[in-house]
């Protein structure tokens, strides 16, 4: 029995206070991107850096970085790297994990495409290169008419065959800016229609009061 006792004692002075089993915390990681930077904007074709090297986990360590771009596809799985991205808008995500948990951060940015590569009407000759870019008849020089590449009022667009879309080319389009002004010979139409309809009125008219008058 004393011996019994004695081992009890023993064992529990050998284990640790409960005080000093440390108390195992998860605290989720933090991610951070600080390149690239959002609403940044980018040329096709351009290295850009992508860093999510300065991303914190207060209690262990991050241990995986996952990069995904909008389409889902992944861009890269370090802190940091170089890598370009297709043009257009682009959703990048980093997601971090501590091996337990994940968190993400996002950063939109822009990507230009390559203003060498432009080719708006499609027939292999880049815009740049390009005397009549939207391919609607009129040069560039005729549409953008002060060539400052803006469309100033009173002008059609160098890079749309339709400016005001009512689906008449600018070339053939009488109103190339007024989708709601019929062309010319319509209205031209319109009002000899109309002064047909009164000729033939007064004709009419005419005709009813020489029957009148002829049968009295
Ligand atoms: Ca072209
Ligand atoms: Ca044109
Ligand atoms: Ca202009
Ligand atoms: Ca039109």
């Amino acid at each position: 029995m004393i011996l019994f006792l004695l081992i009890s004692l023993m064992v529990v002075y050998a284990l640790p206070p409960v005080n000093a089993i440390e108390m195992i915390s998860d605290e989720p990681p933090v991610a951070v991107i600080s390149e690239p930077r959002s609403d940044g904007v980018y040329l096709e074709g351009e290295d850009i850096l992508f860093d999510g090297s300065t991303s914190i986990d207060n209690d262990t360590e991050v241990i995986s970085y996952s990069w995904v771009a909008g389409n889902r596809s992944i861009l890269g799985e370090s802190a940091t790297f170089m890598a370009q991205l297709g043009w257009g808008h682009q959703i990048i995500t980093l997601y971090v994990s501590d091996g337990t948990t994940t968190s993400s951060a996002t950063v939109e940015v822009t990507v230009l495409q390559d203003p060498a590569k432009v080719d708006t009407d499609g027939d292999t000759t880049p815009d740049d290169n390009d005397e009549d870019s939207d391919g609607d008849g009129l040069k560039d020089s005729e549409e953008d008419l002060n060539l400052n590449g803006l469309m100033d009022p009173g002008e059609t667009d160098p890079l749309n065959r339709d400016t005001d879309r009512d689906g008449i080319s600018d070339k053939f389009d009488e109103h190339p800016l007024d989708p709601y002004t019929p062309p010319d010979d319509e209205e031209n139409l319109t009002i000899e229609a109309f002064i047909l309809i009164i000729t033939s009125m007064v004709l009419i008219a005419g005709i009813k009061n020489k029957i009148k008058s002829g049968s009295r």
